[in-house]
């Protein structure tokens, strides 16, 4: 089943139709983007620009073009109040009638893009149709989604009854690949920035320290992923299981952890939530979080559902 037929399936379902012509507008913007990482190099778009973003990053030539075609295929649609992308400091106004803010990264993980390793677009829409409606806390959300530019390129995706998961064909055209992606327990894995090991949060260095040992409730000593594009550890944690840890630390304390809250943490959370598994900072369910600013950088701890309670255990002990 490709994306379009699925999509008219939820509007028999009663979905609105206006939300599933956006995601129709969301992942043909994602096949462009696709397109132009598939020749980057040839075209001179790695390395990094002069530019720097809202978050003090370095922005490369495709974290630019990947925002103008985010940027632009929001402004094909009058579903669409808002967009508010990583690359922008403030949000997008869009259409006075839209009903819809997209929240997005338009290509997350970008520093690997050099090394021609995976690299990812997250996405998120909240019904708001002011301003005043963007800060709203991720369970709101009616749609999110993440597409990982692998191998292959992946689509997975969420309007909060379940997580289906595509593959771009050979056609150019998302292809269903697996419905109703679960997320499997009990995969000894984790996937956390161990060159920060130092200044963690402390549960997270106790949960951390007994899983390679192997000790207690742990059958084995756990093996370590990370790929550093929180999409690709996030496909292979819903796909085989584990979990993906960017927790609090110490580095600086006006910066609570790295990772964004918005565009980020709240659709993976979303999607995990979906697929059976959980979100939290560490303190409070990632959805329950109430942002404060657009931007707003937020703990992650997220995966199999039983290895997320086990971390939980060392943050309540
Ligand atoms: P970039 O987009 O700057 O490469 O950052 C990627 C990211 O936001 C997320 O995708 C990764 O999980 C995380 O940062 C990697 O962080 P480290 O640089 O600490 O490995």
């Amino acid at each position: 089943m490709i994306l379009k037929q699925f999509l008219n399936a939820k509007r028999e379902r009663g979905f609105d139709p206006d939300l599933l012509e956006l995601v129709q507008t969301i992942a043909d913007a994602t096949i462009k983007i696709s397109k132009q990482l598939r020749v980057a190099v040839l075209h001179g778009h790695v390395g990094a620009t002069e530019e720097t973003n809202v978050q003090g990053e370095v922005q490369k030539p495709l974290d630019v073009i990947a925002d103008n075609v985010f940027v632009e295929a929001c402004q094909t649609s009058a579903a669409v109040s808002f967009a508010v992308s990583e690359e922008q400091d403030n949000e997008i106004p869009v259409s006075a009638t839209g009903k819809y803010a997209v929240i997005f990264d338009p290509l997350d993980g970008s520093s690997n893009l050099d090394v021609n390793v995976t690299v990812g677009s997250i996405v998120s829409v909240i019904p708001a149709k002011a301003s005043s409606e963007l800060l709203q806390p991720g369970r709101n959300q009616v749609f999110a989604a993440y597409a990982a530019y692998g191998p292959s390129t992946s689509l997975v995706l969420t309007f909060g009854d379940d997580v289906d998961f595509f593959s771009l064909n050979a056609d150019e055209e998302y292809e269903l690949a697996d419905a109703d992606v679960k997320i499997p327990s009990g995969n000894a894995e984790f996937s956390i920035n161990t060159s920060r090991q130092n200044i963690w949060d402390k549960p997270v260095q106790d949960y951390i320290a007994a899983s390679l040992a192997g000790e207690g409730v742990y059958t084995k000593r756990y093996n370590m992923r990370w790929v550093g594009s929180m999409v690709a550890d996030v496909h292979r944690i819903l796909t085989r299981g584990g979990i993906f840890l960017y927790p609090k630390d110490t580095k600086d304390p006006t910066k609570p952890g790295k990772l964004r809250l918005m565009y980020e943490a709240n659709p993976m959370a979303m999607l995990i939530e979906q697929a059976g598994g959980a979100a939290t900072t560490g303190y409070q369910r990632i959805l329950d979080v109430q942002p404060e600013k657009l931007h707003q950088r937020v703990p992650v701890i997220l995966g199999s559902k039983n290895e997320v309670e086990r971390v939980l255990g060392y943050h309540s002990a």
